[in-house]
C-alpha cells in the first residue's frame, strides 16, 4: 500500500530536462573532436577520462560504484529490499568518429532517473542500478559488446584480457594502464530486469515523424577479417597474367559484398569498414591485404546465406587470383529477441506519456542483446535526425532526449517498485 506523502513523492517524480542535456555535453567534451563529437576509442586515455568523470557522477548521485575485472562499472541505489537490481545503462566508449549520444545517452539518462528519484525521495523496493559496458563499440577491440559478453558470462575473462586491439595492445594491457581492472568478479550479478534507453542510430523514426522506438530485437552481426597474401612486384613490369595481386583480391571482395547486399534483399546489410595494404605505395603491387566484413539480417538463416556466399567467393579468388586467403571470426552473435512483456511495457507506457509508437528490430548492436540471455530486457529509441551515426553529425533533438528519459523512469519506477 502507498502512504499519503509517498504518493505525493511520486508525483514529483520528474526528470530535470536540463541537467540531463548539461551533462550530455560535459561529457562530450572529453575526447571531443572537430564537428561536436567524440573520440573515446574503449580504454584510451580519453576512455579513461570519461569513466572519471561518469563514475564521479555516480558518486555524488549518491550510488554504490563498483568496477568489475573487465572494466564494466556498475554504480547501485539500493532499495528497501536487497536483492537483485533493476538495471539500466549502455556504453560510453565510442567509435573514432563517434557522435555524442550513442551510448553515452543510456547511461546518463539513467544517472537522470536516479537524480529524480534522489530529487523526489523516493525509495523503490528493489535496488536500482546503472551500468556502463567496457568497449561496447568493439572497433579497437573486437568483439564488440565485450564488456556485457564477460558480464553474463558468454566470453571467458582471460580470453576477454588477452584480445589484441588493431593497434597491437591488449584489453587486459590497456585496462590495467588505465586503472580499471576492478576486483568485482565477472560473470556479474544478475538483474531483475535491464532496460537499455538508446538513439535509433537509423533513419526509421526520423523519417516517419515516430518519437519512440519499441524494440522487438537485434539484429544479428557477423564481422570476419579476411587476411590475403600474394607477391610484391613492380607495377610497371609485371604483366597483369603474372600477378596475384592481393590489393585487386580485396578490391573485389569489396565490390561483392555489395552486389551481394542487394541481390539478397531484405534486411541484408554488407560493409568493408577496415582495409590495409601492404607495402601500400603507388608503385607496388600489393603482397597483402587485410580488411573486415561485417554482414549483418534479422534473420538468421539469410545470415548463414550471406556468409557461405562470402566464404564462396573467396575461394573463387584463391583459384582465379592464385592469393593465399585466411579469415579470423572477429565476432558472431544471432539475432536477440527481447521478452514481449518487456517490449509491451515501454510501448504502455510511451503510449501513456502521449508518445507515437513504433516497433521493430535494432540495426546496431547493443548490450541488451547481451543481457537478454539472463533477464528480462528490452530497449527504447529515441530518433536520430537522418538517421546519421558514427558520424560527428549525429544528432537527436532535446525533445526527443527528454521523452526518452521519461519513458525510461516511468519504466524503471514500475520495475523497480517505486
Ligand atoms: O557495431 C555495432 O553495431 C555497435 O555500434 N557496436
Ligand atoms: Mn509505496
Ligand atoms: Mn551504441
Ligand atoms: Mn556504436
Amino acid at each position: 500500500a502507498h502512504s499519503q506523502e509517498h504518493l505525493v513523492s511520486l508525483l514529483n517524480l520528474q526528470i530535470d530536462p536540463d541537467r540531463l542535456h548539461r551533462r550530455i555535453a560535459a561529457l562530450a567534451e572529453v575526447g571531443a573532436i572537430e564537428g561536436g563529437g567524440c573520440a573515446r576509442l574503449a580504454l584510451t586515455d580519453a576512455d579513461r577520462a570519461g569513466r572519471d568523470l561518469v563514475c564521479g557522477w555516480m558518486r555524488e548521485l549518491g550510488l554504490a560504484v563498483t568496477v568489475d575485472a573487465i572494466g564494466n562499472v556498475v554504480g547501485v541505489r539500493a532499495g528497501r529490499v536487497d536483492g537483485p537490481p533493476v538495471m539500466t545503462g549502455s556504453h560510453i566508449d565510442t567509435v573514432r568518429t563517434g557522435g555524442r549520444y550513442d551510448g553515452n545517452y543510456g547511461v546518463l539518462a539513467g544517472l537522470e532517473v536516479v537524480a529524480a528519484l534522489n530529487d523526489a525521495g523516493v525509495t523503490t523496493e528493489h535496488p536500482l542500478a546503472v551500468a556502463f559496458f567496457t568497449n561496447e563499440e568493439g572497433a579497437r577491440f573486437a568483439p564488440d559488446m565485450m564488456g556485457s559478453l564477460v558480464y553474463t558470462g558468454v566470453l571467458a575473462l582471460d580470453e576477454a584480457l588477452a584480445v589484441q586491439g588493431i593497434d597491437g595492445a591488449t584489453v587486459g594491457g590497456e585496462l590495467a594502464r588505465i586503472g580499471y581492472a576492478g576486483p568485482a568478479p565477472v560473470p556479474g550479478a544478475v538483474p531483475r530486469a535491464f532496460v537499455e534507453l538508446h538513439v535509433e542510430q537509423g533513419p526509421v523514426l526520423d523519417r516517419e515523424g515516430t518519437e519512440i522506438g519499441v524494440v522487438e530485437s537485434v539484429q544479428g552481426i557477423s564481422w570476419t577479417e579476411i587476411d590475403i597474401r600474394g607477391t610484391s612486384n613492380h607495377a610497371g613490369t609485371t604483366p597483369m597474367s603474372l600477378r596475384r595481386d592481393a590489393g585487386w583480391a580485396a578490391g573485389s571482395i569489396i565490390a561483392f559484398v555489395r552486389e551481394l547486399a542487394q541481390e539478397l534483399g531484405g534486411d541484408q546489410v554488407a560493409t568493408v569498414g577496415r582495409i590495409e595494404f601492404f607495402p601500400n605505395l603507388v608503385n607496388v603491387v600489393p603482397n597483402r591485404a587485410v580488411l573486415t566484413v561485417d554482414l549483418r539480417n534479422t534473420d538468421e538463416a539469410r545470415l548463414r546465406l550471406a556468409e557461405a556466399r562470402l566464404a564462396a567467393h573467396l575461394d573463387a579468388l584463391r583459384d582465379a587470383e592464385k592469393v593465399d586467403i585466411a579469415t579470423r571470426k572477429l565476432a558472431r552473435f544471432a539475432p536477440v529477441p527481447f521478452a514481449p512483456e518487456m517490449t509491451a511495457r515501454i510501448e504502455r507506457h510511451a503510449r501513456a506519456q502521449g508518445l507515437s509508437t513504433r516497433r521493430m528490430p535494432s540495426g546496431a548492436g547493443h548490450d541488451a542483446q547481451m543481457l537478454a540471455a539472463v533477464c528480462p530486457t528490452a530497449m527504447i529509441f529515441v530518433p536520430s535526425v537522418d538517421g546519421i551515426s558514427h558520424n560527428v553529425r549525429e544528432y537527436t533533438r532535446p525533445h526527443h532526449i527528454e521523452a526518452g528519459a521519461r519513458v525510461l523512469l516511468a519504466v524503471l519506477g514500475e520495475l523497480a517498485g517505486a
